[in-house]
């Protein structure tokens, strides 16, 4: 006998091949440049036109009711009605798992080992984007040395070994078809993570490092901005993220690497 989670799987399995074959192009979102993100859209415009089929059957009941209220048999057939009502659970059923499975993707199962990591800054009011560097690990950081003005927003701290390749900046440049696992947190207040282009939002949290996951597919540019509202300059809290091919990566890779050099040498020979 299949177990009941085995039957749920065909359920959701089932019901994304019908809705990928019915689904329309939605073209009034923005073009979407990740892996998962036509999970995301078909999510969106099955939500939407299930609220939008209620209103209008809800309305049109009523002006029937209305018109027809002196007549007894004025109510839709029992059989029409506990129809709907079971298509309508269904279809919420099949995207309550898909949702739970696809937030379970970017978030709770792990990325890959091959996934590259950058850490997401959020700031009032700039996003800033770290890169390990060659050692692929992250150096500490200490509030107390957060200081913009002298190039290091972040707080490197520049006695430990693994910040001196750390490479911060203020655009996300990512290499296309390259698994990517962000590591978010805020220096100050809650900010909102929100690139509509890879379908992704994430909050980040003062004290907490969250991570989510995630493919970018398409080369292009896309916005980042901040969903939560976060003070005063809110609107301006914007940056961009850049896909690229992966030699266009590397190539930006080692001029920032360069940059950050002649920033020490400069540095040091003062
Ligand atoms: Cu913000």
């Amino acid at each position: 006998m299949l177990a009941a989670s085995s039957l749920l799987e065909i359920a959701r399995v089932a019901g994304t091949n019908i809705a990928a074959k019915v689904s329309p192009n939605v073209k009034w979102m923005p073009a979407d440049g990740a892996l998962h993100g036509q999970i995301v859209d078909r999510l969106m415009f099955w939500n939407l036109a299930a609220l939008c089929a209620i209103a209008l059957v809800g309305h049109l009941w009523l002006v029937f009711a209305v018109l027809r209220r002196r007549k007894a048999s004025g109510n839709f057939p029992t059989a029409v009605r506990w129809g709907l009502i079971a298509a309508f659970c269904a279809m919420y059923a099949w995207m309550a798992l898909t949702a739970q499975r696809q937030w379970a993707a970017n978030r709770y199962t792990g990325p890959s080992l091959t996934a590259m990591h950058v850490e997401v800054v959020g700031e009032q009011f700039q996003w800033y984007f770290r890169y390990p560097g060659a050692d692929a690990t992250f150096g500490v950081t200490r509030s107390q040395l957060v200081d913009a003005a002298a190039g290091n927003p972040l707080g490197l701290d520049p006695r430990d070994p693994h910040s001196a390749d750390d490479v911060v900046t203020s655009v996300l440049v990512l290499p296309a078809g390259q698994e990517v696992d962000l590591q978010l947190r805020s220096l100050d207040v809650i900010h909102g993570f929100f690139i509509p282009g890879m379908r992704l939002k994430q909050n980040t949290v003062p004290g907490q490092v969250l991570h989510i996951h995630f493919t970018p597919a398409v080369a292009g540019t896309y916005p980042i901005l901040c969903s939560q509202v976060c003070g005063m300059g809110h609107a301006r809290m914007q940056a961009r993220l850049e896909v690229v091919s992966p030699a266009d990566f590397a190539a930006w890779m080692e001029a920032r690497v360069n940059q950050r050099e002649r920033a020490r040498t400069g540095e040091t020979a003062k």
